[in-house]
């Protein structure tokens, strides 16, 4: 193919496709580029682009490659799983040894879906929550994303624990008018919307750690208060793990805190950079779902061949628990280091094990409106800063720094340094 300038692409992108890419993030608006990156290949850490600028890459495609870019084991599974096909849509061995895998790994979960995304993971969570319990009322956390099908496309209206509204366009207001949305951290407002909905209340639906407004630690003993509420309401506790599982503990967010959702979403490390999600939980649940109950949730591509040898080459490899201590390593250096750099500065750090992000706010970010308070102007400047130094981070205050098992001390020194030289320029 000609080597087409970044310019030249994005140009013919845009008359081709909506803003010239396929997922919004990625068109880079947030930080000021008018013009994204367009990745050619990758390997490792690092990422190069069409016109063969090398990056130290901190997004690593959002969060799934914890062996980083083009791991040669999961490329090899790939390969010679491709040599047999691509797809049968039938069951395969590979697809249950890979539930085999999952259900090891994740406390709460004793069966499992595979499907292709975590939007449709968490789109058929809900649908079965609704059923389980026959129920309809939802809960979910203001800055907490769980894909976007229509029901959790919902922002709060004035108030603590607000029936959602739309928060686009081509969302019928009856699709979310069953979505409560909350404050995340706050035990009050979740308690106040199972007092007000708990008869009707489905589920609550929680990232165990937040990712998707910047990282947002569980504050000490809401997800247990969650727990305890769902238990007092009938409700279902259902765990968004398509960031942390996988990546905050081979068990997860909930191996880490210690608290057993019904239903655990997961995605990204699951299908190692494939296509592929799943959802999971109690068996008593999930027999519910067709064919072997009458919940309806299908998918052609479910369980792809190549997507379950990628997922299967890496969660085998993570069954090594000297694998997460080296993870809670890197990270701690990163957060040390990156301390250090910006000490001084009204920058707040927020890091769980290996996922953290940078705050451009005073003190800490507990929910959507302190990560949504944060100055994202003086963030675009870092993120153009350092990507001037060919270092990568997520084109987004609201999105975490992903680090892998390929980000050493020398990525992480070189970070904290360009970020120290950001604040002293
Ligand atoms: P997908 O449908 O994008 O595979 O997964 C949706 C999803 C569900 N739950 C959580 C906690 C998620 O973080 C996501 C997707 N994450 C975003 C970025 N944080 C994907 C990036 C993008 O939208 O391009």
């Amino acid at each position: 193919m000609a080597l087409r300038t970044r310019s030249e692409l994005y140009r013919r992108a845009r008359a081709l496709i909506p803003g010239g890419v396929n997922s919004p993030v990625r068109a880079m608006r947030a930080v000021g580029l008018d013009e994204p990156i367009f990745a050619r290949r990758a390997e490792g850490a690092y990422l190069e682009d069409v016109e063969g600028k090398r990056y130290l890459d901190w997004v690593l495609s959002w969060g799934p490659l914890i062996f980083g870019h083009a791991d040669p084991e999961t490329v090899e599974a790939v390969i010679e799983a491709a040599r047999d096909g691509t797809s049968f849509g039938l069951a395969t061995e590979r697809e249950v040894e890979l539930a085999a895998e999952i259900v090891d790994a994740v406390p709460s979960v004793e069966m499992v879906r595979l499907v292709s995304s975590g939007t449709e993971a968490a789109m058929s969570a809900i649908r079965l929550a609704r059923a389980a319990t026959r129920r309809d009322r939802i809960v979910k956390f203001a800055g907490c994303y769980h894909g976007h099908a229509d029901p959790l496309l919902a922002s709060a209206g004035s108030g603590l624990a607000t029936l959602g509204i739309p928060s686009t366009p081509g969302v019928p207001a009856a699709a979310t008018a069953d979505t409560v949305v909350c404050p995340y951290n706050n035990i009050d407002a979740a308690a106040a919307a199972v007092e007000r909905y708990g008869e009707g209340l489905a589920c609550i639906l929680v990232e165990p750690v937040a990712g998707n407004m910047g990282v947002v630690p569980p504050e000490p003993g809401f997800l247990a208060a969650l727990r305890a509420l769902c238990d007092a309401s009938g409700a279902l506790l259902v765990f968004d793990e398509v960031i942390t599982g996988f990546r905050l503990a081979r068990g997860g967010a909930q191996e880490r805190f210690g608290v057993r959702p019904d239903l655990t979403i997961l995605g990204k490390i699951v299908g190692a950079g494939l296509p592929l999600a799943a959802f999971g939980g109690r068996a008593d649940l999930m027999t519910e779902l067709a064919p072997a109950g009458s919940v309806y949730q299908a998918g052609t591509l479910a369980g792809n061949p190549l997507a379950t040898a990628a997922g299967l080459s890496v969660l085998r490899r993570l069954r090594e628990p000297e694998i997460y201590a080296r993870l809670e390593h890197r990270g701690r250096r990163l957060e040390l280091l990156l301390a250090e750099a910006v000490a001084g500065h009204p920058v707040r750090l927020q890091r769980v094990g290996a996922m953290a992000t940078l705050f451009f706010h005073k003190g800490p970010v507990r929910d959507f409106r302190d990560a949504t308070s944060s100055d994202t102007e003086r963030y675009g400047a870092l993120f153009r800063y350092l990507l001037e130094r060919g270092i990568y981070v997520a084109p987004s205050q609201f999105e975490a720094m992903f680090v892998s098992l390929e980000h050493g001390d020398a990525e992480i020194e070189r970070t904290a340094e360009a970020v120290a030289d950001f604040f002293a320029s």
